[in-house]
């Protein structure tokens, strides 16, 4: 089992798609296990994207997710992390496939809606970092339907 962190950017949140979002995990299967929204500081905007740091669309990518309110996720289940990656697609909403979060409702590369962490180290991190109080345990009595 991993557990992978999933992020509605301000964009999401303003165009009103975190329902929508929030429920194409639910009905995947994956098994919500910390939900929360915030303003995010700068501080934490630029340990996030710090792999990111000397890119030239850096300062622009820190205004744009501090702008305003993100919802933070953590969801787990097997293979979360790639599970996560495929529902969302592709970085640019114009080349993602249909089916998938950004191709269904995305044009762009920086106004993408939402992040999933990309790898098992960056998912420690990241949830680290936004759920520095831990996520919940809980048995979800349904995932006998999900996994044989
Ligand atoms: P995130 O990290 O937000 O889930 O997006 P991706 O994993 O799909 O894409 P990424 O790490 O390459 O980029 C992080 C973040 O920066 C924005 N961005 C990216 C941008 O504004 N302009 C760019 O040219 C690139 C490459 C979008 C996502």
């Amino acid at each position: 089992m991993e557990t992978t962190y999933v992020m509605v950017k301000p964009d999401g949140v303003q165009r009103g798609l975190i329902g929508e979002i929030i429920g194409r995990f639910e009905q995947k299967g994956l098994k919500l296990v910390g939900l929360k929204a915030m303003v995010p500081s700068e501080e934490i905007a630029r340990a996030h994207y710090a792999v990111h740091a000397e890119r030239p669309f850096f300062p622009g990518l820190i205004k744009f997710v501090t702008s305003g309110p993100v919802v933070c996720m953590a969801w787990a289940g097997r293979d979360a992390i790639s599970v996560a990656r495929n529902l969302i697609g592709p970085t640019n909403g114009r080349e993602a496939p249909p089916g998938t979060i950004r191709g269904d409702y995305g044009m762009d590369i920086g106004y993408n809606m939402i992040h999933g962490s990309d790898a098992p180290e960056t998912a420690e991190f990241e949830l680290g970092l936004w759920f520095p109080e831990g996520v919940m345990e809980w048995d979800q009595t349904i995932s006998k339907w999900f996994y044989e």
